[in-house]
């Protein structure tokens, strides 16, 4: 019998109590809230307001939470009050013990929902987990008599009244089987009872059809022969192979069954080293031939133009064909090996393709699936950086699924040397996201749970965990031995039968298979193998290793038409300087729209800002989306660009740029969040994907930058050769020396030049806003895609001296190298430079009246344009002098890139005139920044001082006493960084 709350024989002093602190309560008509309790349906009322007060207590009105109080107390492990015993006070002992029964099954509930993951069986290679004392039965004051005792089971499994056994037994199967699930963070209480309900209709329990089971028996089968068949044909060769993990396989089959009926039509995966040769050819359909041509010793890559990579490494796509039919497109994204870095760009990826295939709203079409490892999952910063994206507006893909591959090591190391927490699973926690940890010798379990994923993906729009717990039969890689540092699990595991026999014995043992059956499976397989593999021999007699020529692209230095006529120039600044008459905009802005307004129609000179934004317009209206991504891009860092402008009243946003014609290309302009790695990924795999839009990722200064060195060195500037993709990305890095300090002076222009070759991006740093309009727009319109690194101005940015006349954005095109617009010809010393510090030089030589030296500046130094360079030097007297001045340190800069590349090009030494080497980029005070600066560009006037080119000299060797320049001190002291130094 269901006991009744209200006319229970031993009726709970807290129940009582709360009838008198209720003020509804009445004594002729009960409260609304205690009149729900005289129904036992309503149980599932009382259970949900007490989730709710476990959660937050705040949540629930103050007479629930006097309740709730009163009702954990009771509830607390103490010993039932003896009898006769009085309170210090005097009064009886209140009686703890005799808390509301039914009240404690709640908390059962609660508990078991919360905390019965840690009772579940999740470990191939562990013992069944010690009890935990939270969830044993005398903590909820029950004991084994009342376990045939019936309550109202509240909300579990569609409620009702059952024993106390079996509520156990219930919970137990859907909680601490072989699925252990974290939920109970979730603070959406919606999303938090779907799963509930969900998780408790079933059990948590599998129910695929017999025709199902044989399906993922045949998956674990496929991904184990592939394994065993390379160990046996390749031996010792890296594979990193999937065995202990080979669930992964048939989980990824369920998930691309499932699409179908849950409308997904794409999936993009990205995944580490391990398993992915397994995920290639039995989830992605790369043929085996193929895979096995790639093992061979004297294998070329057909296609790649640049050097290639390792088969491990290699990204694929094609369309998988479902069961029933259906052809799912799946990518696999190229990755390096630095774990993790993979995940933004796949993001990125996934974000591109729901907008090729117009699912912007929902992202229902097309879903990113990450792969990870245990020990990079917990470890590496990007994963925390690219969840934290997940629910962003410009960043959002509608969730991901994340699958982890948890063999419980990563290389030699386990998990009390890996992670503080229980669960590597640790970061989807602060998301709120639902975690499933599933044993991995249970693939039907594990096929379950990424049904659940999807479906709730596809519900909610959000991210979920599922952690496959396994081992790693081998070790880290075919060449490893684990035995050195894992003696012990290591015997464990070579004792420990693969997932593909347990699984095909469970389902002999239920009939669903045959012995015949799965032999034939095994066989067919090995067949399919044994083909490929002659195949493949054939194949590779023909392969022939030669070096192949560097990548080179002499189209990136063809003109490409960005003139804009003045009409239209003036029509687009009074678009983007037009904001709708109900909003009331701040005065400053307004000042500023009409400043715009008035350099576009070529009333003032054009500052950066409005360049930029006439490059958009122009864009825009030409049909080329953008998207513009960073840290306050919005704003802007230095306040300059105002691409949204909000409503003084009501913070509305307008934005221009999207309101410039019905016709015009979307514009996509995204304050990010204070990530650099994360979000330069996710732009990245962007702009992959998008070839049509000009994507910008832009740093704050340009210095933080290096945050994300991982996408810059491994995908940005590399990925061309390694993987033959390319894409028009461009950066704009704040960069410039103003005495600010060591930090944000310098974007380490030097970094990237020297990781410029094979023609594989172009790095500038444009000194006017015209050829910066005329630089965005090149990049948005050429058909070449190549990467874009552009330093870009802070204190330029209202700097009278660097601004254009609107006619310069006119006429013309990009200028890689800009002649001097003062001293023509003959010139009897040249300086070449790069960026701002071509302003500082021409004061100097305006206000000392020089009237022989040329200054040229590089406004793209990669590719370098040498026939403009030659063409303007030739201008110039053949004696003359050449320095290269930079306000970059020695060792910084474009110096280092150009040095030897400009002596073998003019074929006469290089003076170099510009700070010493240093170990931080820039002085910390002011002062001495100006005193420097000014050293350095009288230096550039008297060659005298400045030093020859050479190679960089040891450090020692490199201080000023070698080239004395006391001299040439404007104040007549030493340069005081080089004192300092000495
Ligand atoms: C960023 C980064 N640091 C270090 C490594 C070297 N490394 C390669 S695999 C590996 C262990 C990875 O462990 P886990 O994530 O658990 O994956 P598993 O190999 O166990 O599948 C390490 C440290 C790497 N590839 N990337
Ligand atoms: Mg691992």
């Amino acid at each position: 019998m269901v006991r009744d709350l209200q006319s229970s024989p031993d009726r709970d002093p807290a129940l009582e109590t709360l009838a008198q602190l209720n003020p509804n309560r009445s004594s002729s008509s009960p409260s609304p809230a205690l009149g729900r309790l005289g129904h036992p349906g309503n149980a599932a009322f009382l259970e949900e307001l007490y989730e709710s007060w476990k959660s937050d207590a705040s949540s629930v009105d103050p007479t629930w939470r006097a309740f709730f109080e009163g009702f954990e107390l009771g509830c607390q492990l103490r010993p039932p009050a003896r009898a006769g015993a009085t309170t210090p006070a005097g009064g009886p002992a209140p009686e703890f013990g005799n808390v509301l029964p039914q009240a404690r099954i709640y908390n059962l509930l609660f508990a078991y929902r919360a905390l019965g993951h840690t009772l579940a069986h999740l470990d191939p290679l562990g013992l069944t987990p010690e009890e935990n004392s939270d969830l044993a039965l005398s903590t909820f004051r029950f004991t084994e008599s009342d376990l045939d005792s019936i309550f109202d089971s509240g909300t579990l499994g569609g409620g009702g009244p059952r024993t106390l056994r079996d509520i156990l037994t219930y919970l137990k199967q859907t909680y601490c089987d072989h699925i252990g699930v974290e939920f109970m963070h979730i603070m959406n209480f919606a999303i938090r009872r779907w799963l509930r309900d969900r998780m408790e209709r079933s059990r948590n329990q599998p129910t695929f059809s017999p025709a199902q089971q044989r399906r993922i028996l045949e998956k674990v089968i496929a991904a184990e022969s592939l394994e065993r068949f390379l160990h046996t044909r390749y031996v010792g060769q890296k594979r990193f192979s999937l065995e202990g993990g080979e669930t992964l396989i048939a989980v990824l089959d369920t998930l691309l069954e499932s699409c179908p009926a849950s409308g997904v039509e794409e999936v993009v995966i990205g995944m580490a080293h391990r398993g992915r040769l397994n995920v290639l050819v039995n989830t992605l359909g790369k043929s085996r031939r193929k895979l096995f041509t790639e093992f061979h010793e004297n294998y070329v890559p057909e296609t790649v133009l640049g050097d290639g990579d390792v088969k491990y490494h290699l990204g694929y796509e094609n369309d998988v064909v479902t069961s029933a039919g259906k052809k799912i497109r799946v990518s696999l994204a190229p990755n390096p090996s630095h774990l993790e870095a993979v995940d933004p760009v796949v993001e990125g990826m996934a974000r591109a393709r729901q907008r090729h295939r117009d699912d912007t709203v929902k992202r229902e079409k097309v879903v990113p699936v990450l792969i990870h490892g245990d020990g990079a999952f917990i470890g590496q910063g990007v994963v925390a950086e690219t969840l934290n994206l997940s629910r962003l507006e410009g960043y959002r893909t509608g969730g991901t699924i994340h699958i982890i591959v948890n063999n419980q090591i990563a290389f030699t190391t386990l998990a009390p040397d890996s992670r503080s927490t229980r669960y590597c699973t640790a970061p989807g926690k602060a998301l709120g996201l639902p975690i499933f940890h599933v044993n991995g010798d249970d693939p039907l379990a594990a096929a379950y749970v990424i049904q659940l994923a999807l479906e709730f993906r596809q519900k909610f729009h959000e991210d979920i965990i599922l952690d496959i717990v396994c081992y790693r039969r081998h070790g880290h890689n075919e060449g490893d031995e684990p035995n050195f540092t894992q003696p012990t699990l290591y015997s464990e595991i070579d004792a420990h039968p693969p997932v593909g026999r347990l699984l095909a014995r469970q389902l002999l043992e239920s009939g669903v298979i045959m012995e015949e059956e799965i032999q034939k499976i095994r066989s067919q397989i090995d067949t399919v193998s044994e083909d490929a593999l002659r195949e493949s021999r054939e194949a590779v007699t023909k392969f022939q290793p030669k070096l192949h020529p560097p990548i080179s692209c002499p189209d990136l230095l063809r003109e490409v038409s960005t003139a804009v006529p003045a009409k239209k120039l003036a029509d687009l600044g009074e678009s983007i300087s037009t904001i709708p008459d109900d909003f009331q905009i701040n005065s400053k802005i307004r000042k500023l729209l009409d400043n715009r307004k008035a350099m576009a129609a070529g009333k003032s000179p054009l500052d950066w800002a409005c360049a930029e934004h006439l490059a958009f317009a122009s864009l825009l209206t030409q049909s080329v989306p953008i998207r513009l991504s960073g840290q306050d891009s919005r704003r802007g860092t230095f306040s300059q660009r105002h691409a949204a402008i909000y409503d003084l009243r009501t913070r509305a946003r307008y934005i221009p740029l999207k309101n410039l014609s019905k016709n015009q290309a979307s514009f996509c302009v995204y304050n990010s969040p204070l990530s650099e790695a994360a979000v330069l990924g996710f732009d990245y795999g962007y702009s992959l994907d998008c070839p049509e839009m000009l994507v910008l990722w832009e740093a704050q200064f340009g210095d933080f930058a290096n945050g994300a060195q991982t996408q810059i060195d491994q995908y940005i500037t590399s990925s061309e050769s390694k993987w033959g993709t390319t894409s028009r990305l461009t950066l704009l890095l704040p960069h410039g020396y103003h005495g600010q300090g060591p930090e944000h002076s310098s974007a380490r222009l030097e970094r990237f030049l020297q990781l410029c070759a094979e023609d594989n991006m172009a790095v500038c740093y444009p000194t006017t806003p015209a050829n910066y309009f005329h630089l965005l727009r090149r990049q948005a319109l050429r058909k070449i895609l190549k990467p874009l690194v552009v330093m870009t101005p802070k204190g330029l940015l209202r700097d009278a001296r660097a601004t254009s006349p609107v006619a310069d954005l006119t006429r013309g095109c990009f200028e890689e190298i800009l002649p001097d617009p003062d001293i023509t010809k003959g010139a009897r010393r040249v300086i070449l430079c790069s960026g701002k510090v071509f302003y500082d030089l021409r004061d100097y030589r305006t206000k000392n009246k020089i009237t022989d030296t040329a200054i040229i500046r590089f406004e793209q130094i990669y590719p370098l344009h040498t026939q403009k360079l030659f063409s303007i030097l030739s201008r110039h007297s053949p004696e003359a002098e050449i320095i290269w001045c930079q306000e970059e340190s020695e060792n910084m800069g474009a110096w280092s890139h150009l040095a030897l590349k400009l002596q073998n090009l003019i074929g006469k030494p290089i003076l170099y005139a510009g700070r010493d080497a240093s170990s931080s980029p820039a002085t910390g005070s002011l002062a001495i920044h100006n005193l420097e600066q000014a050293l350095l560009v009288q230096e550039a006037f008297t060659s005298a001082s400045a030093k020859p080119s050479k190679p960089h000299p040891p450090a020692h060797e490199g201080k000023r006493e070698a080239k004395p320049r006391a001299s040439s001190s404007p104040t007549g002291k030493k340069n005081p960084k080089n004192r300092k130094k000495k």
